[in-house]
């Protein structure tokens, strides 16, 4: 496996470090200002602004460069330039963000490919059950097969109508809105099906497999 060498935000990245450690708790309740209709998980709190967390790192990659391999467990496998992505119907879908670090942003416009459409092309085998996302800031994820199934998790190329911005994952991310924000990959760069749970970036340091904000699955 070549992966590059993960860059890090050495401090942030301790600090979050020891946030799972300690099983960090919410900040005692802060008021949330408008109704939102259930809609918010416990311990969450709500934002207007969107704010950019990552590795430190945003790789400059133009649409031009882009690839995205799906891989492992399929019965066929695919590379995938940008001009590939956007020849699939594009699908778009309004949820929620759930951070992990306690913010929740509301009603995003997303628009890209349906995971779901993309795996119907790649055939997943019987085995598979998981996949391992890797991105090209050397990120990695792992999630269950079933999320990418569900109709809201995209392959992301506009927010709110304007393309994605190169901090928030441009030119394509992945938004998998059932579960926190840290699975939902930048920059993303394969999907690799395997047949059991592998942890990646955060899930090695403390965070839950899963990650169902609806559970609070913050950490192991
Ligand atoms: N490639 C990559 N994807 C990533 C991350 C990262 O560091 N690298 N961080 C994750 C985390 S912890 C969060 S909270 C969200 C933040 O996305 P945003 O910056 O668009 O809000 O991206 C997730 N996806
Ligand atoms: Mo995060």
């Amino acid at each position: 496996m070549s992966d590059t060498v993960i860059p890090r935000r050495d401090k942030l990245i301790a600090e979050k470090e020891r946030w799972a450690r300690d099983r960090r708790q919410p900040p005692a309740a802060r008021p949330t200002i408008v109704p939102t209709g259930g809609r918010m998980p416990a311990g969450q709190h709500l934002v207007r602004d969107w704010p950019v967390l990552d590795l430190g790192t945003h790789p400059n990659i133009s649409a031009k460069d882009w690839a995205l391999s799906v891989e492992g467990l399929v019965h066929g496998p695919m590379k995938l330039a940008y001009t590939d992505l956007q020849a699939i119907p594009q699908t778009e879908r309004v949820s929620d963000i759930h951070c992990v670090t306690f913010w929740s942003r509301l009603d995003n416009r997303w628009r890209g490919v349906a995971t779901l459409d993309l795996l119907a092309e790649a055939r997943p085998r019987e085995e598979a059950r998981f996949a391992l996302i890797k991105s090209y800031d050397g990120y990695t994820t792992g999630l269950p097969l079933e999320y990418l199934q569900e109709p809201d998790s995209l392959l992301v190329t506009h927010w709110n109508d304007a393309p994605l911005t190169r901090e928030h994952g441009g030119p394509v991310r992945l938004v998998v809105p059932s579960l926190y924000f840290w699975k939902s990959a930048k920059w993303i760069r394969s999907i690799r099906l395997v047949d059991r749970d592998v942890k990646g970036f955060w899930e090695s340091r403390g965070y839950h497999m899963l990650g169902d904000p609806w559970r609070e699955q913050r950490y192991d």
